[in-house]
Formats: structure tokens, C-alpha cells, sequence
């Protein structure tokens, strides 16, 4: 086999429990901010799709799990939803959640299929959000108290546990960039969103800890690499502030226990730094992580800006960097997202290089494909661009795991092609194709040869 992967790697896949179980309203589940917003604003998703038209895997987990099974998953990675949970957000514990998570978790072991489980993807309770959300110290208390709750139910069997998938995606969404709820724009009210979730982060990690229950404990983040327009010194600044804001804003808290003292320095000399209370920082300290999930969807390009900031403009990383469009760049055409598979390889040599090469794992990749209908052929999807595009990221994995880098698996985003906040159905991105009206799944051609791959733990 030319790329053979280490024994024991983890081939599989993720979701979020807001974006595959559906039941929104049912099973005891209280309102989580997606059910609030969509609400208010149907027309902020796509095609007015809801959470509750999510691919019904609430009700269909079992038959789920042999899906996965079919195509050689030996992990698969879902997230708890808080608000199904504890409906208020704090107090209460949902006996019907409590037995749904049992079962689902249970199915997966009897399967022999990992779960990788997530504490917080994307969906916070509306009680908690009518609170300040991460804005508010109590939020992290709460957050705290559900993360302990679920290390108790769950704990003695779920070994692989994740504070947060992608904690910069709220803050930019919801506090600078308007495709989340409470569409906030103002960057001091991010850095403290942004701020609370690593102290709320290092409270689930230290309590975690205290339990000691034989697991491991981490973090999924985005890991998009800034690339610079050129060596040139300008857009190398620019390059460096976007890595700061974007990656090193959660890696090096997570990983090293304290934020880089430039970013602090940065904020600082334009006011936004959140508001530090004693012990904050021996908090961080003590929520280092065990290992990390890498997210890894496409590259971000920049250059120096070319214009001066409007004197009047809010504040925003954008006075840093102007976005860059690369000549020649390869693009995904279905999504309008550049591909660039070496940017996997970069991610892995930047943690070996810099960050102690923990253990590490590719906790999303994937290609989105809208219209992706049009592939259908004798019933099926062929997607030949989506096994290419996964091989080619594999090849680049498979180097840097040669050159000693630390990766444990490889998940693909996504199992089901599943309901994506305010993108809904757009975008496709599962082994398994969806059909939105009879909730009929059919396995794609990637699949099929996801199922290889795994069986043989690499491939030719
Ligand atoms: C990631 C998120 C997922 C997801 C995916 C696809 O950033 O972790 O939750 O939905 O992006 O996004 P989209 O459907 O917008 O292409």
C-alpha cells in the first residue's frame, strides 16, 4: 500500500447534534438559540429551513450507526446538545435526553465505533443566551456544571471528549459578522465572548481532570492557515495579525496554557482587551489540552490593506489585512471555497514545530457541494471530485505523519449530508446522500470508497 496509515488510526466522520437529530421540539429538549432565531428571522436560512428538519438522526440512530458501519467508520463524532441536556440551561437534567445519549452511545461501542464527543457545537441555550450568553461569567459557571454532568452520565464510557468545535465561529458570527445569532457587530463584546469560552473551556478541563476517569480531554479548532500575498513585510504583518486573531487567539491558550503576548499587546493598544479578574490566568494554565481536532476546509489568503481605515469604520480585524485572491488558485466551485490540500500538511508541521506535536486528529474536512443532485447517476452520487479531494489531503497527511507528526485520524465533514445553520441543506457534503422529502439515505460513491480505504487502512 503506497499510503499506509499508523495501525489503530481513526477513520470516520462528524456532525452536531443541532445539525443531524431534529426532534427540535421534542423529547423534553428546551429552545437553543437556532430554534429562537429561525423564529424570529426564517428568512436569515437558507431556503427558510429549519434545526427541526434536520436529517432525524435522534429517531434513526441505530439504523444510523450500521450506516456507518457499512462504510468502515471505527469513530464518529457527534456533540451533545445542552439544551436537550439541561432545557434551562442550568438545574434540571432531561431524563429523555439522559436515555437518548445512553443508547446512542451505547449503539456505537456495540458497533465498534468510537464516539468522539463534542460539549458545544455552535448551539447555545436560548436561557442561557437571554443571560449574555459567554458574555456573562454565570454562562460559564453553567457551562461548567453541564460539562461535569455529562463527564458523570457519560463518562465511563466516552474516552474522547471536546470542550468546543470551533469556538472563533460564535464570535465572529454572532459578535463581528452577522450570520449568527444575537447578531451582535462589535469587536470588545468578541474578545470577551471570545475570552470567556477559553475560561469556560479550562473550568470543563479542570474539572474533567479532577474526575480522572481515563479519558482525554480537547478541543476542536478551525485551524485555517493565513498565507501572505508575499515575503514582502507588509503583507507578512498582515499575515501574522490574522494568525494571531483567527488561530492563535484559542491554540496557544488551549495548548500552552497562555495567550501570545502580542495579540494581548495588539488589543491593548486599541482598547479591546476583555476585562482579566484575579485568577483568570492561572485558569487558562490549568486548561491545557490532551489533544486537539483540526478543522481544515480551505487556506485564507491576505496582503497588506491598500486603503486607510474610514475614520468613522468600527473597529474590525479586517484594518489589518485586505482579503487576497491568488492567481491560478483551485478552486471548489460547488461551494466557491479554494482548495489547497498542503495546508493540512502546514497545520501538523506548525504543531510539531511549535506546539510540543500533541496528539492530534482531522476533526473536518470536506467539500460542500450545492446542486450536487446534478452528480446522480443509476441512482447514485458519483462524486469522483470529492474522493479526489479527500485522497489529495490524505497524501499530504500521510507526509506529514512520515515526518513524525502526532495525527490519530482522519474525520470527513460530513456522515449525512446534514442541515447547516443558516446554509440549511446548500451545501452537501455526506458520504450519504439525503433525500429532504423521503429521508431515504443512499451512499455515495465516496463512501463506497471511504469503505476501502478504512478496511485497508490506506490506499494505493
Ligand atoms: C464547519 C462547521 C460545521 C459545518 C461546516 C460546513 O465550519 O463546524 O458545523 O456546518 O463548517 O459549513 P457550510 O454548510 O456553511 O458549508
Amino acid at each position: 500500500m503506497q499510503y499506509q496509515f499508523p495501525d489503530n488510526f481513526y477513520w470516520g466522520s462528524a456532525s452536531s447534534a443541532t445539525q443531524s437529530e431534529g426532534a427540535a421540539f421534542e423529547g423534553g429538549k428546551g429552545e437553543n438559540i437556532w430554534d429562537h432565531w429561525f423564529k424570529t428571522e426564517p428568512n436569515r436560512f437558507h431556503h427558510s429551513v429549519p434545526a427541526t428538519e434536520a436529517s432525524t438522526f435522534y429517531a434513526n440512530y441505530k439504523s444510523d450507526i450500521q450506516l456507518m458501519k457499512d462504510i468502515g467508520h471505527n469513530s464518529f463524532r457527534t456533540s451533545i446538545s445542552w439544551s436537550r441536556l439541561i432545557p434551562d440551561g442550568t438545574g434540571e437534567v432531561n431524563p429523555e435526553a439522559v436515555d437518548f445519549y445512553n443508547k446512542m452511545i451505547n449503539e456505537l461501542i456495540v458497533q465498534g465505533v468510537e464516539p468522539f464527543i463534542c460539549l458545544f457545537h455552535f448551539d447555545m441555550p436560548m436561557a442561557m443566551q437571554n443571560m449574555g450568553g459567554f458574555e456573562s461569567r454565570e454562562v460559564l459557571e453553567a457551562y461548567a456544571d453541564y460539562a461535569e454532568t455529562c463527564f458523570k452520565l457519560f463518562g465511563d464510557r466516552v474516552k474522547y471528549w471536546f470542550t468546543f468545535n470551533e469556538p472563533v465561529v460564535p464570535v465572529e458570527g454572532g459578535y463581528l459578522y452577522d450570520f449568527h445569532y444575537p447578531n451582535v457587530v462589535d469587536f470588545r463584546r468578541a474578545a470577551t465572548v471570545a475570552f470567556h469560552t477559553i475560561l469556560a473551556h479550562a473550568k470543563a478541563v479542570s474539572r474533567y481532570k479532577a474526575m480522572e476517569q481515563d479519558g482525554q480531554i480537547g478541543i476542536i479548532l478551525n485551524l485555517t492557515p493565513s498565507y501572505p500575498r508575499s515575503e514582502n513585510e507588509a503583507d507578512l504583518k498582515a499575515a501574522n495579525i490574522c494568525d494571531l486573531m483567527f488561530n492563535r487567539s484559542f491554540l496557544d491558550p488551549a495548548v500552552k496554557g497562555e495567550y501570545p503576548q502580542e495579540l494581548m499587546e495588539l488589543l491593548k493598544q486599541y482598547e479591546q482587551l476583555p476585562q482579566f479578574e484575579d485568577g483568570d490566568c492561572e485558569l487558562i494554565a490549568s486548561g491545557k489540552v490532551d489533544m486537539l481536532g483540526i478543522n481544515y476546509y480551505q487556506p485564507r489568503r491576505v496582503k497588506a490593506r491598500e486603503n486607510a481605515v474610514h475614520p468613522d469604520a468600527l473597529f474590525m480585524p479586517e484594518w489589518f489585512f485586505d482579503y487576497y485572491e491568488m492567481p491560478g488558485r483551485k478552486m471548489n466551485p460547488h461551494r466557491g471555497w479554494e482548495i489547497y490540500e498542503k495546508g493540512v500538511y502546514d497545520i501538523l508541521t506548525n504543531l510539531r514545530e511549535n506546539y510540543g506535536n500533541l496528539p492530534c486528529y482531522i476533526s473536518e474536512n470536506g467539500m460542500g457541494v450545492e446542486g450536487e443532485e446534478k452528480f446522480v447517476k443509476d441512482g447514485q452520487i458519483q462524486d469522483d471530485y470529492r474522493i479526489d479531494f479527500i485522497k489529495e489531503h490524505l497524501k499530504w497527511l500521510h507526509k506529514g505523519i512520515q515526518e513524525g507528526s502526532n495525527c490519530f485520524g482522519y474525520h470527513l465533514w460530513t456522515f449525512i449530508d446534514n442541515w447547516s445553520w443558516s446554509n440549511a441543506y446548500k451545501n452537501r457534503y455526506g458520504f450519504y446522500r439525503l433525500n429532504l422529502t423521503t429521508q431515504a439515505r443512499t451512499v455515495k460513491k465516496s463512501g463506497e470508497w471511504y469503505a476501502e480505504v478504512s478496511r485497508n487502512n490506506g490506499f494505493n
